[in-house]
């Protein structure tokens, strides 16, 4: 064997182990630059056969060609295998684990008494509508025949904006955190001609005192229907209608003469649902009602006895507190999921 065949032969024997071991495609286009490229081991050889005797060259040629093919075939085999290594791995995953729990949120209890109430009404016939938390003294007060003196409107019992943030309007006066929604009952008259029936549904701010049952922030939702002809059985089959069917079948709703400024009569509204009956407990106190005062109608310009209405407003913490038999107002807002998850 002649020198040259020597060189191909362990050349090729050299290329074989090293394309066995070859695991990555970079690796491999410098395997095929080593043996085959331009000036390579084998083109190197291959450039030699000019220089051998006549005779040898055929032998050593076929030898050299034959190397070449079968390394060219080689490393085109080896690229297509790692080439369908790389397009199939990625993470592995192990089928037989236990999957990994996700926690599904809900919704918060206070939201949920929302959408109820909101489907209740919408059954009803009732519109939703909207006000502005941050109110004026004129839609929250004064359209609502409460007067300058009525204590609702002292410093102590309502949150003032900065009359420096938002300057006092000379029609509408001082902007506040609104006390009641009610002021939406103004807002949806003086956009709309009867007949109207509405809930408006959202937070309102007292300065009271945080306690079991009351919060400086709270949510109220309040009702109105005016139209002609309506009466005082319409608010009680209405109101009771609602109770009864977010409550229980069997709650009773009783009337109680009271005072607002804007409706009269007034009531205060109480309920008894079978599960405080059973726990011996009657009555239960949840907001107010009335129909609509005639200084009111005045005030959104409706003329002279057109129209009747009602209009309630009631506390949502304290309709959830009686659905599920919650005891303390604060829980609805001190977001421990040990409570939130119960419901
Ligand atoms: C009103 O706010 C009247 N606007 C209701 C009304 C509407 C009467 C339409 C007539 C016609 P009152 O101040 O009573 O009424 O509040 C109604 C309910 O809101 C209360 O019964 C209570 O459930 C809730 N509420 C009032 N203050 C708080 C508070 N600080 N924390 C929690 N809930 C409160």
């Amino acid at each position: 064997m002649t020198e040259l065949e020597q060189q191909l032969q362990s050349a090729r024997a050299e290329a074989e182990a090293a394309l066995a071991a070859c695991a990555e495609l970079p690796a491999l286009d410098q395997l095929k630059a080593k043996y085959l490229g331009r000036s390579g081991t084998v083109s190197a050889a291959l450039e030699q056969l000019g220089k051998l005797p006549k005779e040898e060259k055929p032998r050593i040629g076929k030898l050299a060609n034959e190397i070449k093919n079968a390394m060219t075939a080689a490393i085109a085999a080896k690229r297509d295998e790692l080439e369908a290594k790389v397009a199939t791995s990625g993470p592995t995953i192990d089928t037989t684990l236990p999957g990994r729990r996700h926690h599904i949120g809900h919704l918060h209890p206070l939201t949920q008494v929302f959408e109820r109430t909101v489907e209740v009404f919408r059954r009803m016939g009732f519109a939703v509508e909207d006000g502005p938390e941050i109110e004026d003294e004129w839609h929250c007060f004064d359209a609502l025949n409460t007067p300058a003196n009525h204590p609702a409107r002292d410093m102590q019992d309502t949150f003032y904006i900065d009359p420096k943030a938002m300057p006092p309007d000379p029609q509408l006066g001082r902007y506040l955190l609104r006390t009641h929604t009610s002021p939406v009952q103004v807002r949806t008259m003086m956009k709309q001609k009867p007949p109207i029936r509405i809930v408006a549904l959202g937070r309102c701010f007292r300065r009271d005192e945080l306690d079991a049952t009351h919060s400086p922030t709270f949510h109220q939702v309040e009702g109105l229907h005016v139209d002609k002809n309506v009466t005082v059985a319409d608010l009680k089959g209405t109101v009771e209608f609602f109770f009864q069917q977010l409550l229980d079948p069997e709650t009773k709703v009783r009337f109680r003469p009271h005072f607002f400024p804007y409706t009269e009569p007034s009531f205060e509204i109480d309920l008894s649902t079978p599960h405080f009956r059973a726990r011996g407990k009657e009555w239960i106190e949840l907001g107010g009602c009335g129909m609509v005062d005639p200084t009111v109608f005045k005030a959104v310009g409706y003329p002279d006895d057109e129209y009747t209405g009602w209009a309630f407003g009631f506390g949502i913490e304290r309709l959830a507190m009686i659905m599920w038999s919650i005891n303390d107002i604060r829980l609805f807002t001190e977001n421990d999921v040990r409570f939130l998850e119960q419901f």
